[in-house]
Order: structure tokens, then sequence, then C-alpha cells
């Protein structure tokens, strides 16, 4: 009798042990780490063979893109601090050589001030404080002033496109994002260069967006940059906006500017009380217009993603923990997760998947905050998913469609700058890069706070 109930409470005790997950099998951190960087140069190499010298790859027809008539070479500079954070020292040495022999700016296109901002602009900053190569911060320099004229507008906001050579803009309704996310650049340029006009520039642009902001505390997701009006009220936290209230954390813990902290402060109260949302399940964030606070559609992510991990970075742990079990769920729904998902039929809005970093990015944030293995297990979910459904011979691919995995021929710069750079990190030795040491740019360039 007595070994009966000895070998029960045994079982109990197990069961109790299994249940708290203690029996999962133990996570590998390093081997997770090294295959990251295996996959890192898997489609590294691909880049490589099929479209050095280019901006990008296209990794089902391995043949190369570029964005301009002129390439910028947005890859290997996105790629470099993510090569010199895996310790891949011999490649990014001669990469940095290139990109410094071959990258000039002098040249007679139109380009998105955003997209190279966070892409060229961030990842040059970031690389000269890796390197301390001063041609970086040269290079970064003469970009920089050569992307100040597009702030030229009646109000401050920058113009979509501005020309390399001649400073002409074009492109006057943009949004919140693209108008928001340039002071971490700019800032840096600024702190670095010893001059402050880099960083009034940004900061006034960021300033007038807020100040636009409706009677809610919210703001919508197009902006005419001469007039000042809202072309668009719906108001969300994906492509559009999204970026805007990740600046307003990161400049504040980067540059400890105070008015940083108000403009987040009071948006996060509108945030979570328009945008917030339960109707579904789950703790989600959904649209609603930006003047009357009306629920506009219960559609969430990929993109949206993001936001745990700016809600860790503010210190809410709690709903950044509610929020990435939602945007596990909306992965899990079909393997991978879509551009949209509509949370209240549990349904994709919008099938494709563009090898976003968000969901990574989120994990690392609360696992490195946490030190819970649970969002070692999760990452590695993710990147097993990644694997089987985006790895092909010529790099990694987009999708078209989650549900059926069809793919399609385009691997984006961030791919490398972010995608790869977050699951590594996830997974690293903390050595490797310390948490909390560097504020990241929203293209997942770090930039340490050194001035
Ligand atoms: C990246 O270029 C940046 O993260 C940007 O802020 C938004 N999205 C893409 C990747 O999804």
């Amino acid at each position: 009798m007595k070994t009966l109930v000895t070998i029960v409470l045994l079982l109990l005790l197990e069961m109790n042990t299994y249940a708290q997950g203690n029996l999962l099998p133990e996570i590998n951190s390093d081997s997770l780490a090294n295959e990251v960087k295996k996959e890192f140069l898997h489609s590294w190499n691909a880049y490589k063979k099929y479209a050095w010298g280019h901006d990008g790859l296209r990794p089902l027809s391995k043949t190369p893109y570029d964005w301009y008539s002129s390439p910028l070479y947005f890859t290997p500079l996105d790629a470099l601090d993510t090569m010199i954070l895996m310790g891949f020292a011999v490649e990014a040495d001669s990469t940095r050589e290139f990109l410094e022999k071959n990258l000039r700016f002098d040249k007679d296109i139109y380009v998105k001030n955003f997209e190279i901002t966070i892409r060229m602009l961030g990842g040059l900053l970031s690389a000269y404080q890796l390197t301390e190569d001063r041609r970086l911060l040269d290079l970064a320099e003469d970009l920089g002033n050569r992307l100040l004229p597009a702030f030229k507008s009646p109000t401050g906001m920058p113009y979509v496109d501005v020309n390399l050579k001649t400073g002409a803009t074009r492109g006057t309704v943009s949004n919140p994002g693209e108008i928001g996310t340039l002071l971490v650049e700019f800032g840096t340029l600024s702190k670095l260069t010893h001059n402050p006009k880099y960083y009034n520039t940004a900061k006034k642009a960021l300033l007038q967006v807020f100040e636009r902001r409706s009677k809610l505390g919210l703001v919508g997701e197009g902006l005419d940059v001469v007039t000042g009006r809202w072309t668009k009220t719906d108001s969300h936290l994906s492509a559009c906006i999204d970026s805007y209230y990740e600046y307003m954390v990161k400049c504040w813990a980067l540059f400890s500017d105070p008015e940083c902290k108000i403009m987040w402060d009071s948006s996060v109260v509108a945030i979570n009380t328009y945008l917030a949302d339960s109707s579904g399940g789950g703790f989600w964030y959904g649209h609603a217009d930006m003047n009357t606070g009306k629920r506009t559609s219960t559609w969430f992510g990929a993109l949206d993603a993001y936001f745990p991990a700016v809600l860790v970075l503010a210190g809410d742990i709690d709903r950044a923990a509610k929020l990435q079990e939602s945007c596990l769920k909306m992965w899990n729904a079909h393997g991978i997760e879509p551009e949209q998902f509509d949370y209240r039929t549990m349904k994709v809005a919008s099938p494709r998947f563009f090898l976003n970093p968000e969901i990574f990015e989120s994990t690392y944030y609360l696992y490195h905050t946490t030190r819970d293995p649970y969002y070692l297990r999760m990452g590695q979910g993710m990147f097993d998913s990644l694997k089987a459904y985006c790895r092909v011979p010529g790099g990694y691919s987009e999708l078209k469609n989650v549900i059926t995995k069809e793919k399609s021929d385009r691997m984006e710069s961030y791919f490398f700058a972010e995608t790869l750079k977050y699951l590594y990190l996830l997974f690293a030795p903390p050595k490797v890069l310390p948490f909390g040491t560097v504020v990241f740019n929203t293209e997942a360039h770090p930039i340490r706070r050194i001035w």
C-alpha cells in the first residue's frame, strides 16, 4: 500500500512538473544561433552570386533588382552590421571596402526620403559606430545633407521623394510613419558630427505630426505636407503610422529628449483607449477613425507585430506579453503570418508575407526582458516555419499567399538587416550585444548612445 501511494505521489509530481513546462526539451540556443548564421550565409551567398552590385536579389528567378536607375547597394549596406555582429569579419571587411569604394550619392535620382534614411543613413551610422571607420561617417554626412532639402515644405514635414543631386522634391501626400521615423538617424548624425541641424529638422517634422493629432489624441494614415491637412483619417498601428510611435519611445531612450516622452505618454493613452480591442477574444489593436474613435476595422497584421517590442521598451510588459500571444495566434492560423488578419473572424484579410521582422523583434525584446525560455521556443518555432515555407535555393522568398504558400520573387534588404539579426540576437550569447546597450533604428541598425 505504502509503495502504491509513493508511486501515485511521484506520478502526480511528474504531471505537475510537465504542466509547468519543465519537461519540455532544453533549448540549445547556441546551436540555434549557429543555424541562423547558416541561413544568413545561404542568403548572402545567393545575393553575391546572382545580384552582387545591385540593390537586391529576386530569389526565384535568381536575378538582381534595383530601386532606381542607378544602384544604391541596399542589401550590402543593410546586411553589414548583421555580418559584424555574427562575427563574419572577413566578409564584413570586404563589404565595407566595396561600399566605401562604390557608394556615392551624387546621383540625379529621386529617392524615398524615409526608406533611404532608415536603411542607408541608419546602416552607415551603425556601421561607423561598430568599426570606427571615419569614411562611413563621411558618407552618412554627405547623404544627410542631400536628404535635408526634402524638409523644405511650408510645414517642415518632408516631401516623399528628394533628388539626391539637385535637391528637388516631389510627393506631397505622406504619412506619420514616413514623416515621424527620421529622428533616430538624423539625431545621431547631429550628435556624431556636432551639428544640430539634422536633429532639429527631423524633430520639427515629428512635432508637426503630433500637433495635428485629433482631439482624441489619434493620428490618421495620410497627411499633406504642404497644406498640413489629413488626407486619410483611419488610425491604427500598422503601415504608414507604425514607427511614428516607435520613434517617440526610442528617441526618448536614445537622446533623453523629454518632448519625445511627453508625446509617447499622451499617444499611448489614446492608443489603449481607442485602438485596443478584445472583441474577438484575446488582446488586439484594431483600426478606428481618428476623429470619432469609431472602430473602422478589426484588422491586425505582420507589421503591427512590432508593437509588443515598443510596449516592452516603454515598460508595459503585461500588454506586450498579451499582444505577443495574439501575434502568435495570427502566425499559427496558417503556420506563417499574413500581411493582414481579421481578429474578429480569425481569417486572413490580405494573404501576402514579405519576410517581415516585426514578430521576431518582439520575441527578442520579450525574451531578453523576461528571460522566459517560452519566447526562445516561440522564436524557434517561427524560425522553423520560415525555413519550411520561404527557403529556396536562391535565398529566401516572400509569399504571395500564406494559405497556399505560393512564393513570390523578392527578398528585401531588411531580411538581412532585421529578420535574421533579431533571430540571431534572440539565440546568441548576451556578450554578442548585451541587451539594452543600444537603440535599434526601425531597420534594426543598432545605435550606441556614446555622446
Ligand atoms: C522595415 O523596412 C522597417 O522595419 C519599417 O519600419 C517597416 N517595415 C519594414 C519591414 O517589415
